[in-house]
């Protein structure tokens, strides 16, 4: 299993500190302690949601700070609060204390939250010291200081799209390509002999997950080739790039490919071609002639699907490739993970 890891660390905000005043207003003698109270500071919070699905934005934003309680003021003027900050998470993500390696929370629905820095409370006024035997206290308290802590965030990465095709189609280079996974590439059959997973990033905020599977031949359902039992970590993606090789040296006829793999998609599970997917020209810078590209060209055409030109070794058509896949992703309901519970609205787990 894949797993997306980042360490982070949270400071709550501190505490505004008590004041010490004394009220003096004209025509009133003796007027008592009025210091007010410092405001507590925010607290930070983790919370579940549905639209992240990878961990990435930590490592380049790994320090969260909430802001700190105001300080107490004459007149028993409370301090201000410090604003709660809420971080937003992946469902599915777990948060770990670093270095026990205690599990502090396990985020299995969206909406849930976690308290994972407390705000320092805010010190106390002179007002408050105040009884009958002492009037005129001038004791304020400091505030109290935030929590703060490093938490370790693990998530297991689940594959939002799948690469498929004959092998040596590119799909290895491809993902290479795309994210900071780096797969065996080379020029024969069957070097990929795991599935492999690489995180596909737009910016800092959008990025999905993606799997490079071993290649299918004709007959893999009956255990020709590698067989087709790696197709189950495919089961469960929501979009399937299906690539097909257009280069002249591979001599194959991609009209004949496509209708192969769909085959197989098929034996395996007929859910798999229900699955949305783009159709993928590889190896462009190699078509030569381009009569198989044509011929695929015409095809998809025929049949109203889309159509992604790409090389992966001069990046030809992969920025295209990358944004429509993400399109299609969000066109693309989320699949409920079979332990998933029923969202809580608010789950405060330690307060
Ligand atoms: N000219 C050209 N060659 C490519 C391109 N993409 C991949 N290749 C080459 O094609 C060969 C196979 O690439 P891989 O990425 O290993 O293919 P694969 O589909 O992962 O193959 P399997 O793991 O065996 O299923 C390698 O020699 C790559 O260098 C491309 O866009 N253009
Ligand atoms: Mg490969």
């Amino acid at each position: 299993m894949f797993i997306d890891e980042a360490k982070i660390r949270v400071y709550a905000g501190d505490g505004g500190n008590g004041c010490v005043a004394f009220r003096r207003e004209k025509y009133v003698p003796r007027g008592g302690p009025s210091g007010g109270d410092g405001g507590t500071g925010g607290s930070i919070y983790l919370e579940s949601s549905e639209n992240l699905n990878t961990l990435l934005k930590f490592r380049y934003n790994p320090e969260y700070r909430a802001e700190r309680g105001g300080h107490g003021e004459g007149s028993n003027c409370h301090g201000s609060n410090g604003k709660d900050l809420v971080v937003t998470i992946p469902v599915g993500t777990v948060a770990l204390e670093p270095v026990t390696r205690e599990r502090l929370w396990d985020f299995t629905a969206p909406g849930q939250r976690f308290l994972a820095a407390r705000g320092g409370r805010g010190g106390r006024g002179n007002a408050r010291f105040a009884n009958s035997t002492h009037q005129a206290p001038r004791t304020a308290e400091p505030g109290r200081p935030g929590e703060h802590r490093e938490m370790l965030l693990e998530l297991k990465l689940l594959a939002d799209v799948g690469l498929v095709g004959f092998p040596n189609v590119g799909k290895s280079t491809l993902i290479s390509r795309l994210s900071a996974a780096r797969p065996r590439i080379a020029n024969y059959p069957f070097t990929t002999l795991e599935p492999c997973l690489g995180v596909v990033a737009l910016d800092e905020e959008r990025s999905f997950v993606m799997a490079d599977i071993p290649g299918l031949i004709a007959g893999a359902h009956q255990g020709r080739g590698l067989g087709d039992r790696f197709l189950k970590h495919i089961e469960r993606t929501r979009l399937i790039l299906h690539l097909i090789d257009v280069a002249e040296q591979s001599g194959r006829d991609p009209v004949e490919d496509y209708a192969t793999i769909m085959e197989e998609l098929a034996s395996f599970s007929p859910g798999l071609i229900a699955k949305p997917m783009l159709v993928v020209a590889s190896r462009m810078d190699a078509a030569g002639d381009s009569n198989r590209l044509f011929a695929l060209r015409e095809f998809c055409h025929g049949r109203g699907m889309e159509l992604h030109e790409i090389s992966a070794v001069t990046g030809e058509g992969l920025e295209e490739l990358k944004r429509a896949a993400w399109m299609k992703l969000e066109k693309t309901p989320k699949m409920a993970t079979p332990n998933a519970r029923a969202p809580e609205a608010f789950q405060d787990s330690n307060r």
